[in-house]
């Protein structure tokens, strides 16, 4: 590095990216919103991706821009000076230690919230969700009911029993976060607790066929007497 006023130019060039991609990522949110107890979980371990990412990002394009211009090319007789490789080694240390500490970290951070999600199983309402060519079956073993719709009641937990008929299909709503494969010959849970009333739109994310676009659900998150209601009328 030349001087230090390139360290200040360095800096100033990854404060101004990162304050730029700061903007635009609160500006344009990246994901849908937000409606269940999980879904904060996932958005906080992708939040601190986002802000890890972004502010390596800006550091190395920083760094990036402010090479291109001091080391741009010179008049011929300035040219075929002796490169001194000999302070790089420190530069690349720190560099692979750095990195290695923010995997190990990063790691960590997604082990908590992953332990987070799956490690209490209890769960209020159970609803098991059959998955077929193309389309969706939702049964309430604790009120022996069938939908073609899926009904949540707010705030409670429940625990989706996922499984399949035929072949691998997946259990997504994107406002909910979590997605979970349903795999023939298994049952595998996923506990889900809706935040917020609405209509939501379960989509399989698993490519299962011709119609596999098209196999969808809708999803109708309900207030306490509302879903009593409808478990009773709708059945
Ligand atoms: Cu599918």
């Amino acid at each position: 590095m030349k001087n230090k006023s390139a360290v200040a130019a360095i800096a100033a060039l990854s404060a101004l990216i990162a304050w730029g991609l700061h903007f635009v990522f609160t500006r344009f949110p990246t994901m849908p919103l937000a409606a269940s107890e999980q879904a904060a979980h996932v958005d906080s371990a992708w939040n601190g991706l986002l802000i890890v990412e972004g502010a390596i990002y800006a550091l190395v394009m920083g760094y990036l821009i402010y090479c291109v211009y001091a080391f741009r090319a010179k008049k011929r007789e300035e040219q075929g000076q002796k490169f001194d490789r000999s302070r790089g080694r420190f530069v690349e240390v720190a560099w692979l230690a750095v990195s290695v500490a923010l995997t190990l970290s990063l790691a960590a951070l997604g082990s908590h919230e992953l332990r987070a999600l799956i490690s209490d199983p209890t769960a209020d309402i159970d609803i098991e969700v059959r998955a077929s060519q193309f389309s969706w079956e939702f049964y309430y073993p604790q009120t022996k009911t069938f939908g073609d719709k899926l009904y949540m009641e707010k705030g409670k937990r429940h625990r989706i029993i996922l499984t399949s008929k035929d072949v691998i299909h997946a259990f997504w709503v994107p406002e909910f976060r979590l997605k979970q494969d349903a795999v023939p010959g298994k049952a595998i849970p996923l506990i889900l607790t809706p935040t917020k009333v609405g209509e939501y739109t379960l989509l399989c994310n698993q490519l299962c066929g011709r119609d596999h676009y098209d196999m969808r659900a809708i999803v109708s998150v309900l207030e306490h007497e509302e879903f009593e209601k409808n478990m009773k009328a709708e059945f």
